[in-house]
């Protein structure tokens, strides 16, 4: 950076210094400028809210082809996930032609101007199962370099991170690159992203935001201005740990009664008990939760989440048995989705290879078009293994390549050469009176697994055999 663009912006700095009152002002007036790093599935909407609201709000990402269809309002042909987000093209439109937001790679111009700097970049987990902190780590250093310029602003970290990390990662590389002291110099807080993918925006503004930060008053201006931009309810907490204690809890608490579901199913059609109707009979109880067991875990967050608590509980010498034991009964479903095929094949007097299977949807969960992590994968490379013939369809992704997948452009090609259905996604079109009516078209049709217990047997073509996740084989008559 040229020595006189350094001095316009110390100047813009100290030429203001920010003390509580204009903190408050600054939020009640919408005169705090808003840098967001990472504008991806999560920073972008979350910058484009904030925008909205009515703040100078500044995009920064690493990627310039990118940015720059950002600026175009997402870019022809548009950004895969923009499309996916009901409202973001919309929003993303209305935001750039009034001037209120704009993406940039000019790190250090727009953080220097930036009052609140908010890191939204992705914190995956390694194949080790361990915390990826490395480009959250480089935006703090980086953020950490302009020393003096990071004087008095608010750094909200909203990318998934164990509860340690804040104290003993983010604040101490911040200090030691910047010089500077956290409470004096600048704050810290933590306000997890709560968003589920393809429903971002609707979830932004109506799912309670965690703030927790290094001090009360950073909490309140925080607090406040979250309140102006998404107007849900704000639940401070004691401090960054907590906050990112709440998200991981929330989703491990899921990953844990998914197990458990997954788990007794398993236990449950042995006993030759339909687990599906043990949980309609459970969930009459005012406080049974029910969960579902499935082919799996899958999305950006479930299969992850699990890893940055147990993590933490090694920085503590304490193992969260029922967490690990959990994830890892789930990363075995799967497998058992491999086995309830081979009983059916076995059942039909089939043998895999060269039987041709037809696998319905690919998504990680029902009616999103997003395969993150999705159990259908290792489904998929289990039965290739055995030499079976498996075409595919998701509604999702008709006529589409997803990952290296051809995927068909409707389910009509199962007519009359498919004898094995295999359901991975419950999507709401292989529910339809349509599709329902089309099974019984197909001739050839010997057997359907059900991997999330969409159907009753009641629904189904009689003559074919039935096995779905906790529920006994059954020859339908
Ligand atoms: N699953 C089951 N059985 C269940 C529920 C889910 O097997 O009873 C499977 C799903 O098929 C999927 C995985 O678990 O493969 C994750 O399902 P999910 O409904 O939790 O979906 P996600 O990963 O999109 O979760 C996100 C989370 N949001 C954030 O982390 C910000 C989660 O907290 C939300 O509860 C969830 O969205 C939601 O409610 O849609």
């Amino acid at each position: 950076m040229k020595e006189e663009e350094i001095s316009y912006y110390e100047k813009k700095v100290s030429e203001n210094p920010i003390n509580l009152d204009d903190w408050k002002a600054g939020v009640h007036n919408k005169t705090l400028k808003i840098a967001i790093i990472g504008i991806g599935r999560i920073g972008l909407p979350t910058s484009l809210m904030i925008a909205k609201a009515g703040y100078i709000t500044f995009g920064i990402d690493i990627k310039q082809d990118y940015v720059e269809k950002i600026n175009q309002g997402g870019g022809d042909p548009p950004i895969k996930f923009i499309l996916d987000e009901p409202n973001l093209p919309e929003i993303l439109k209305e935001v750039i032609s009034n001037g209120k937001f704009s993406a940039s790679t000019d790190f250090v111009k727009y953080i220097s101007l930036a009052n609140i700097i908010i890191i939204c970049v992705p914190t995956p987990i390694t194949s080790q199962k361990v915390p990826d902190y490395s480009k959250i780590n480089e935006v703090i250093k980086n953020i950490g370099s302009l020393k003096e310029l990071i004087k008095d602003k608010i750094v909200i970290i909203e990318s998934t991170v164990s509860p340690l990390y804040v104290k003993n990662i983010g604040i101490p590389l911040l200090e030691k690159i910047s010089g500077l002291e956290i409470n004096k110099d600048f704050w810290i807080a933590s306000c997890p992203e709560r968003a589920d993918p393809g429903n971002i925006i609707k979830n932004l503004k109506s799912i309670p935001r965690i703030v927790g930060a290094c001090n009360e008053n950073a909490s309140k201006i925080v607090a406040s201005f979250y309140k102006t931009v998404f107007d849900v309810n704000i639940i401070q907490v004691s401090n960054p740990r907590t906050a990112n204690s709440v998200k991981l809890i929330e989703n491990i608490f899921r990953v844990v009664n998914i197990a458990f579901s997954n788990e007794i199913a398993q236990l449950s059609r042995l006993l030759d008990i339909d687990y599906m109707e043990v949980l309609k009979g459970a969930k009459s109880k005012y406080n049974f939760l029910p969960h579902y067991p499935g082919p799996g875990v899958g999305g950006p967050c479930l299969p992850a989440n699990p890893y940055f608590l147990i993590t933490d509980g090694y920085l503590v010498s304490f193992t969260p048995n029922l967490v690990r034991l959990a994830t890892e009964i789930n990363q075995r479903q799967p497998a058992h989705i491999t086995e309830l095929i081979f009983e059916g094949l076995n059942k039909i007097k089939l043998p895999i290879s060269e039987t041709p299977i037809a696998v319905l949807g690919i998504s990680y969960k029902p009616d999103v078009k997003d395969t993150q992590m999705s159990s259908v994968f290792p489904i998929l490379n289990d039965l290739r293994q055995y030499g079976a013939s498996i075409t595919l369809y998701d509604p999702y992704f008709a006529n589409e390549e997803e990952q290296g997948l051809k995927i068909e452009l409707n389910y009509k090609f199962i007519k009359n050469n498919y004898p094995i259905i295999l359901v991975h996604t419950g999507h709401n079109e292989f529910r339809s009176q349509e599709f329902m009516d089309f099974l019984k078209e197909c001739k050839n049709l010997k057997m359907i697994i059900d991997c999330q217990n969409i159907y009753e047997k009641e629904d189904l073509p009689k003559g074919i055999y039935y096995i779905g996740v906790g529920r006994p084989l059954k020859y339908l008559e």
